[in-house]
């Protein structure tokens, strides 16, 4: 529909009646139906890359200016450009760079919010998840499902720092919020570090162990060490022309994503590869871990030193070319996309 075709009386009484219905709490669907149904998703984040170089000395201010106990947790928010206010790097995705100093304590709480961590600079940190502590170190993939209990603690003698990603903005999108604090800052630990890898991630699980739906994963931290090694192994083989090597993390025990709204992944590139252009319907989180990279996305150039962050909103055509090997972690709300039937790739 094209009101610019229409003579100014027709218009006029169009704007009329839109303003009448609107007093009744309603808006006429053909002046939003293309916005509402697009052909193909628009998503309003834009492409954008945090270099951790330039923006470490900010993360490291905020040491000086707030303790990690009066600000629960001491977090830069990495947010999208194009979503400003909105605490969100996609839609659907949070992101943030979280930094606790030698002796601090982030204290004991949960959400129903799901989160993960990617350590990227820094050593002696912990987490804790629901009494097991394991600590931190770079590269290391950890999860906090949906209400778990968990705090964090540096008993270490430098500053670390991880990558937050949450499913927040989904959370908040269902109006399904919850949060509790703990009455002590950190959790009893109940179980030694590594028990519940023993346990449920050496691929076995107790004889009588059976994963209930609800239940979160027993698996929480997901070791570098063996992230690389996998990858290493993988990398003798053919790479995937749109990926290189590329990996799934999943809860051993079911096959599935760790957590329900958010997956994971580590892709090893190989030096001096050049991925095809892939596009998919899920906006996607990019670290670089390991090496360095030029990424393009739809058209725009950006290169990927360690630790460096980009996005790559949904449905925006991306490819990589590595310097030298190169190894990449992800996350996106693919999981949810999938119980939706929603989830779409394109390959080119
Ligand atoms: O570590 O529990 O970046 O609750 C945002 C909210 C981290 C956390 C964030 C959180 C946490």
């Amino acid at each position: 529909m094209n009101a610019n075709n229409l003579d100014p009386a027709a218009q006029q009484q169009r704007k009329a009646y839109y303003d009448r219905i609107g007093k009744d709490s309603m808006t006429p669907l053909w002046e939003v139906l293309g916005a509402l149904v697009p052909h193909q998703p628009k998503s309003p984040a834009v492409p954008h890359q945090w270099k951790y170089a330039a923006v470490r000395d900010s993360v490291m201010e905020a040491g000086r200016l707030i303790s990690a106990e009066e600000a629960e947790r001491r977090v830069l928010i990495l947010e999208n450009p194009a979503l400003h206010g909105q605490s969100c790097i996609t839609q659907s995705l949070y992101a943030g760079l979280q930094l606790i100093m030698p002796g601090e304590v982030a204290p004991a709480h949960r959400h129903t919010q799901s989160a993960l961590r990617l350590v990227l600079d820094g050593e002696g940190a912990y987490t804790a998840v629901d009494g097991e502590r394991t600590t931190m170190r770079r590269g290391d993939f950890i999860i906090t499902p949906a209400w778990t209990w968990h705090d964090h603690g540096n008993l270490g003698n430098e500053p670390v720092v991880w990558l937050d990603g949450l499913d927040i903005p989904i959370v908040r999108f269902l109006d399904a919020g919850f949060a509790e604090k703990s009455d002590s800052a950190y959790q009893a630990v109940v179980r030694p570090e590594g028990d519940a890898l023993a346990r449920y991630g050496a691929n076995m699980v107790p004889v009588d162990f059976y994963q209930q739906p609800a239940e979160p994963t027993k698996v929480f931290v997901y070791p570098w060490e063996r992230t690389l090694a996998s990858l290493r192994a993988i990398a003798s083989g053919t790479p995937d022309t749109h990926f290189g090597h590329k990996q799934r993390y999943v809860n051993p025990a079911t096959g599935r994503s760790p957590m329900p709204t958010m997956a994971a992944f580590s892709q090893l590139i190989p030096a001096g590869f050049e991925t095809r252009p892939y596009r998919c319907t899920d906006g996607t989180v990019y670290v670089c871990l390991r090496g360095s990279a030029e990424a393009s996305v739809a058209g725009q150039s950006f290169r990927l030193g360690e630790n460096d962050v980009i996005v790559v909103p949904s449905w925006h055509s991306h490819q990589f070319r590595a310097g030298p090997e190169t190894v990449l972690f992800s996350y996106s709300d693919r999981p949810v996309q999938q119980a939706l039937g929603l989830w779409r790739e394109q390959r080119n």
